[in-house]
């Protein structure tokens, strides 16, 4: 039975299905823990702290907490973090066992701050720095303040929700009645599903019956919420109240709809609620299966920014197992509560430069002449292109780390072709593994006994690529460690230190699994014990991302820097990997899909985001669309151009000229801006503010901007509104409103000049060639404008820096360089300067002076916009030379060049007038 529903969902996926499969997922409704959850009564919180429980410790307390319906005894512990969090745990305080808790998502233990703690009968309050948790006794709520505003209420809907472990009540013989389940035990005993649940043809054995945590989450202050990612929808979260809530649960879906809040491949629990007075946010450290319902008094369907005497927006958080482990981030501004997250959870790490060039992918390209081809093709074209790849159809029938000998034959050849391009080759790795005697992966799983079980202990085996297959216990740390060490070369012989990785389907994809993934009685062996599936679910991915991450670094010695793409991910996999969106279908939605939900993943964590350019399912409607689509690639972070086995081929001279040429401008624009990434990706790591920004992050004052999300910032310098609707010749920009000046800032049209200086829409005309992208004045941009087929040959080309001065005629940025690829810049090899433009001089300051690098690259040209005069000159001094140069007026703007001035090097040109 199981395995016709795979067939017929793999052949689905195959012909042609054009619309999710809705069936095969649950809704709310279908999942006991879910409705038990919802229909807990609002303002009636059973739960309250035991008096003469507290115990104080320097930096956290603990009290006992009760539910009164059950008697059922609980801790809570609250616990100071440094850089103004709270961390909320509440755990039972005797299991029947262990409750899993989540560590791996964390970069490492939560570093505690002291706290002071007051008693009263009815409350205790704990400070800590300029914040204060106010936690109220009966009914149990929590109150969190930052500089005495209330920023965040836990509980304060009283909807928190713990269900103990408890013994599962033993089945009556057939025929006879069960009378100790007459009377029903406890709340959860009313709900069918609670021990055992059925979905489809699916039955969950639920060993530890009802097991459900739940807490709402207010947020006074806010006018929009935002985060939890992974959504084919809206930046700003919709209200959930009349349909389904935003569902965390990583799962393979084909044929993703937009607009709604399914799961998608990738869960991130940590959600932002923003508005004029700040901004505050909520880790859910849980990797259970969750869904978090939206709270808007209006219940405005599409955005909902609020007004300021609605009740206050609020979320709640649905988890199926686990603990509540709840960090509550107070960081004010939208910037540095996103920090304070990859303070906790980590960056996305400085990727190698040919990781944000341009990627090209297929499903499949045939073999390694076609491989070859499409390499040298983009250099007739004069079209750069870092990186080719490979899906599933490079292995052997399915069986990563092998070669398919009849179409690559010769794969060290091949790469080492593309290597002396300047090219990588990015291959495929999925988890499943075939179940088959002659693969030496399998045996050594089964010998080691490396495989997850199911619910009865054996090796669990279901449908997938391969066929039958088996699922590595990547909660093992020797697993990880045997499949970490498959990258090594002394393993994969016929791979090189340069191929970069692609770990797909590991949510885990399970063709004949429930919602096409595992069991959730499947059996872990973790480091904290045997743990169902259910329990660390959206983990699985991640565990994947920890062991190719260690294969890849000893790999390369511990020197290169691995890149690895996965569609799986939780909370912390930035730390490992880059993500992509997955399956989105080449249509104008999914377009403009793309940029809201790499902007969800950015203030979640996941700078380093992208969407196949084209779209990967069907023929893109129009060749507009595969221009459109490539422009707006080239201003998000991962720029790859991917597309299913049964489409058309897409390569850009498949296309007509006009589209080639707009596709090869796209491009080529990315390559221009390669320096700009690269120090905004130095930047991400060194500070932990996104890359990638929604225009809140810098204009937190400006409520018309909180819901943009049609539009974007790269760092603070760049506004990017790409062209994504069917035949515009003109979009409706928006320009937002300085928190500090109250007035617009300053934007210069990144191609010719034109500036934008007031608040709020301009409808700027577009012709097929325009991306919309300007430059905020204030705002120094380094660049490239010698292109070449791959970045890694641009290393020592000259740079240009795009000064454009804001309305007191300044102007600042930075400029990053190193090896680009290796590690060598942790230990002081890099360049990291401040370039300022201020009273008529232009200069560059080393940042670190003790970081050495040695480069050949220079600046050939600085371009100027914004003077208000005309400079006569400008005079060049370095510690070596003095020299009188040219200044060109050109399209609104000055240029000097020649400055041959190395970017190791101090400088400062001085305008003469
Ligand atoms: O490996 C084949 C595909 C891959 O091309 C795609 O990018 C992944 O998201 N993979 C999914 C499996 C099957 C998709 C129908």
């Amino acid at each position: 039975m199981k395995i016709i529903a795979t067939i017929l969902c793999a052949a689905a996926i195959l012909t042609g299905v054009t619309t999710v499969d809705r069936d095969l997922f649950k809704i709310c409704e279908q999942s006991s823990f879910c409705r038990r959850c919802r229909k807990v009564e609002p303002n009636n919180s059973p739960f309250e702290l035991v008096p003469g429980t507290l115990n104080t410790f320097d930096d956290s307390f603990t009290a006992d907490l009760v539910n009164k319906n059950n008697g059922h005894i609980f801790v809570l512990n609250v616990e100071g973090v440094q850089g103004d969090i709270f961390r909320v745990i509440v755990d039972e305080k005797t299991p029947l066992k262990k409750r899993y808790r989540v560590t791996d998502a964390l970069k490492g233990p939560a570093k505690p701050h002291s706290i002071s703690v007051t008693d009263s009968k009815s409350e205790i309050i704990v400070t800590s720095g300029q914040n204060k948790a106010v936690i109220q006794a009966s009914p149990f709520k929590i109150d969190f303040y930052r500089s005495e505003v209330l920023y965040v209420s836990a509980n304060a809907k009283g909807l928190f929700k713990f269900e103990h472990y408890r013994t599962k009540p033993v089945s009556p013989p057939e025929g006879e009645e069960n009378k100790e389940q007459e009377e029903p035990r406890d709340d959860v005993d009313n709900e069918p599903g609670a021990w055992e649940e059925d979905f489809n043809s699916f039955h969950d054995t639920k060993p530890n019956g009802p097991e459900a945590i739940a807490l709402d989450f207010t947020f006074p202050q806010a006018e929009v919420l935002f985060g939890i990612p992974e959504h084919a929808d809206s930046f700003a979260l919709k209200s959930t109240l009349d349909g389904e809530p935003y569902r965390l649960h990583n799962m393979d879906v084909a044929y993703y709809e937009l607009n709604n809040g399914m799961g998608l491949y990738g869960s991130v629990p940590v959600i932002y609620g923003h508005g004029t007075n700040g901004t505050a946010g909520v880790f859910w450290m849980n990797a259970a299966e969750t869904w978090v319902d939206i709270y808007n008094e209006k219940n405005v369907p599409s955005l909902i920014v609020s007004e300021p005497d609605d009740e206050p927006l609020a979320a709640h958080f649905m988890s199926e197992s686990g603990i509540v482990d709840a960090f509550i981030l107070l960081g004010e501004s939208p910037l540095n509560t996103f920090k304070q997250y990859t303070d906790l959870t980590g960056v996305a790490p400085l990727p190698q430069h040919a990781a944000f060039a341009f990627h090209q992918s297929r499903w499949n390209y045939n073999d390694e002449v076609d491989v070859l081809n499409v390499s040298a093709n983009y250099d007739v074209h004069d079209i750069p292109l870092d990186t080719m790849w490979l899906d599933i159809e490079y292995t052997d029938h399915k069986k990563y780390f092998t070669w398919d000998p009849n179409t690559f034959p010769h794969p060290l050849e091949m790469i080492a072709n593309l290597t002396e391009l300047g090219r990588h080759l990015t291959i495929i790795i999925d988890p499943h593994i075939k179940v088959t005697d002659n693969y030496n992966v399998h045996k050594d799983l089964t010998e080691r006994d490396y495989y997850t079980k199911n619910k009865d202990g054996e090796v669990f085996e279901g449908e997938c690529w391969p066929g039958t297959s088996g699922w590595p216990d990547l909660f093992n740390p020797d697993v990880r460690k045997y499949l970490a060490d498959q990258y090594l070369l002394e393993n994969f012989n016929t791979t090189t230190q340069d191929v970069f990785i692609w770990n797909d389907m590991n949510e885990p994809s399970v063709f004949s699994g429930p919602e096409l993934t595992m069991p959730k009685d499947n059996l872990h062996n973790t480091e904290m014990g045997t743990y169902e599936h259910r329990v660390v679910h959206n983990l699985y991915g991640h565990m994947q991302l920890m062991s190719t991450f260690d294969g890849l670094v000893r790999r390369g010695e511990g020197k290169l820097r691995p890149f690895i793409l996965t569609r799986s991910h939780f909370s912390g996999s930035q730390r490992y990997a880059a993500i992509w969106t997955g399956d989105n279908t080449a249509e104008w939605g999914h377009l403009q899909a793309s940029l809201k939900m790499c902007l969800s993943e950015a203030v979640s964590g996941f700078s380093f985001c992208g969407a196949d350019v084209g779209g990967f399912l069907r023929d893109p409607t129009s060749d507009e669309l595969v221009e459109r689509w490539h422009q707006t690639g080239a201003f998000l972070p991962f720029f790859r151009a991917h597309s299913h086995m049964e489409t058309k081929r897409r390569e850009p001279w498949l296309y007509p000229e006009a589209t080639k040429l707009v596709i090869r401008d796209a491009i080529r624009k990315r390559y221009t801006y390669l320096p700009l990434w690269y120090v905004l990706f130095y930047e991400h790591e060194r500070y932990g503010y996104p890359v990638m920004r929604p225009l809140l992050g810098h204009y937190p004052n400006d409520p018309e901007a909180f819901a943009i999300d049609n539009e974007f910032l790269l760092g603070d310098r760049l506004l990017v509104h790409p062209v994504t609707q069917l035949g515009a010749t003109k979009v409706d920009v928006y320009f937002p409103r300085n928190s500090i000046t109250g007035e617009g800032d300053f934007w210069y049209d990144a191609d010719d000049f034109t500036l934008f200086n007031s608040v709020g829409y301009v409808t700027v005309p577009v012709n097929s060639y325009k991306i919309p992208v300007y430059q905020r004045g204030g705002a120094i941009v380094p660049k490239k404008e010698v292109i070449r087929r791959a970045s890694t040959l641009m290393k020592n080309d000259p740079y240009t820096l795009i000064v454009c001065l804001d309305r007191f005629n300044e102007a600042n940025g930075t400029v990053y360089d190193d090896d680009q690829r290796s590690y060598e810049y942790r230990n002081g090899k890099y360049v990291y300067s401040q370039i300022e433009f201020k009273s008529n001089v232009l200069s560059s300051k080393l940042i670190d002076p003790t970081a050495t690098f040695e480069t050949l690259a220079w600046i050939e040209r600085v371009v100027i916009a914004g003077l208000d005069k005309v400079p006569q000159s400008a005079t060049l001094s370095t510690s070596s030379k003095r020299i009188t140069l040219d200044v060109v007026e050109h399209q609104r703007a000055y240029t000097i060049r020649n400055l041959a001035v190395n970017i190791a090097e101090e400088w400062e040109i001085t305008l003469n007038y």
